[in-house]
């Protein structure tokens, strides 16, 4: 339901060309934004807030922080988050930039960008302030850590990144535009050069173990210096690549693109419950600080939500699966006609849908692992 596009890559893209690449809507963030609104799949913290046409992670003021995370965990092994940045000053110098995050968890705030330290994943940094006075004024850089490493913003990560290219980073006449892929276990960071529309590598591709299920997210913090900075869009896309695709067989190849759809059809899957279960919670959310009405129009939601994954369901003729969403329907049904008891019964099918959605995991898990052993088998994969 949430895949809209399917397309074989152009070179200029860094990808392959038996890699398709589809829009993911739930991982990406796009305006204009109205004042005050809750964003379905993105949380704003500390001075993050909405302007018209981009997300303020923070404003110009000094020693502040922002942050902006994705509410959804990311299914894809293989992915590319295309995003445009706008950092603004009135003064000659500003600080300190953003950060791009990929990690196992959410991160609360704190010290690196407004993120906290010694995270799991990759770190890209936007950084627009030269804090020891050693190399560019401005530059992107790419940190990978494991947890035990504390990044060193007094040297601007002097010796932690794995990569890094000087950038114009303030007041550009053009928003800046980053592209992170993690495809195959390789990084690629590039930018776009506004004048050229074309691509540049920031530095050679990476090999480089992130963990699964990760969280996309975007902070940003101040200093004695400030700037405004912006965040005008996230476009994120699932990336698919059949290895050695050229020397597969007619039949080969037929066979790895049906398991292909199969996989992807499995997240989905996993991904629906999951957007389920963030709808409940967040009308549980509602129920406590608004009226009635809100719960209605929340369950509304939810229950054409549920329809349109049935439907998809019934399409892909999944039985097991569209009984399991068949139950779910008709739990979510059954208690929209008594919103008296909203609150208890909200509870019980949340831990429901949990039960639902750990079994899910489990059978998505299982059926990668399948999948995996299938490619092997049809030699579709080294
Ligand atoms: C101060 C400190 C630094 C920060 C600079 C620029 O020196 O807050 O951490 O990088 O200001 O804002
Ligand atoms: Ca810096």
């Amino acid at each position: 339901m949430i895949f809209v596009l399917l397309k074989f890559c152009s070179a200029q893209d860094t990808l392959s060309a038996s890699t398709s690449k589809r829009y993911s809507e739930h991982l990406s963030l796009l305006g204009p934004f109205k004042e005050g609104q809750i964003l379905e799949q993105w949380e704003l913290s500390e001075r993050a807030s909405l302007k018209p046409d981009s997300v303020r992670i923070v404003p110009a003021l000094p020693q502040s922080s922002g942050q902006i995370w994705n509410r959804n965990p990311v299914y894809y092994q293989d992915w590319q988050v295309v995003f445009k940045v706008r950092i603004t000053g009135t003064k000659d110098l500003g600080a300190d930039g953003i950060a791009f995050w990929y990690t196992s968890l959410k991160q609360e705030p704190g010290p690196v960008y407004g993120s906290a330290d010694h995270w799991k994943g990759l770190g890209v940094f936007l950084d627009t302030f030269n804090n020891d006075g050693r190399g560019p004024p401005s530059v992107i850089l790419a940190v990978v850590n494991d947890g035990t490493l504390s990044y060193k913003h007094g040297e601007d990560g002097f010796g932690q990144s794995i990569g890094s290219c000087s950038a114009r980073l303030r007041n550009t006449v053009e928003p800046v535009e980053v592209t992170v892929q993690y495809s195959n276990k390789i990084l690629t960071v590039s930018t776009l050069d506004p004048k050229t529309q074309q691509a540049k590598v920031c530095f050679p591709p990476q090999p480089v173990q992130l963990p699964i299920k990760g969280h996309f997210g975007f902070t940003s913090s101040t200093g004695a210096l400030f700037d405004n900075h912006d965040l005008i869009s996230v476009e994120t896309f699932h990336l698919t690549s059949f290895k050695g695709n050229e020397e597969m067989s007619i039949k080969q190849r037929e066979g790895s693109s049906l398991l292909q759809k199969a996989q992807n059809s499995q997240l989905q899957m996993a991904q629906s419950i999951e957007n389920l279960e963030s709808s409940v919670r967040s009308s549980l959310e509602l129920y406590r600080n608004q009226q009635e009405r809100h719960h209605s129009e929340r369950l509304q939601k939810i229950l054409l939500l549920l329809q349109k994954t049935i439907r998809e369901q019934k399409a892909q003729d999944d039985k097991a699966s569209l009984k399991t969403f068949k139950s779910l329907h008709k739990q979510v049904n059954s208690f929209s006609t008594s919103l008296s008891e909203f609150r208890s019964l909200l509870w019980d099918r949340l831990l429901g849908i949990k039960k639902i959605s750990a079994n899910y995991s489990k059978r998505k898990k299982n059926f990668l692992n399948l999948s995996f052993v299938s490619l092997i088998l049809i030699g579709g994969m080294d």
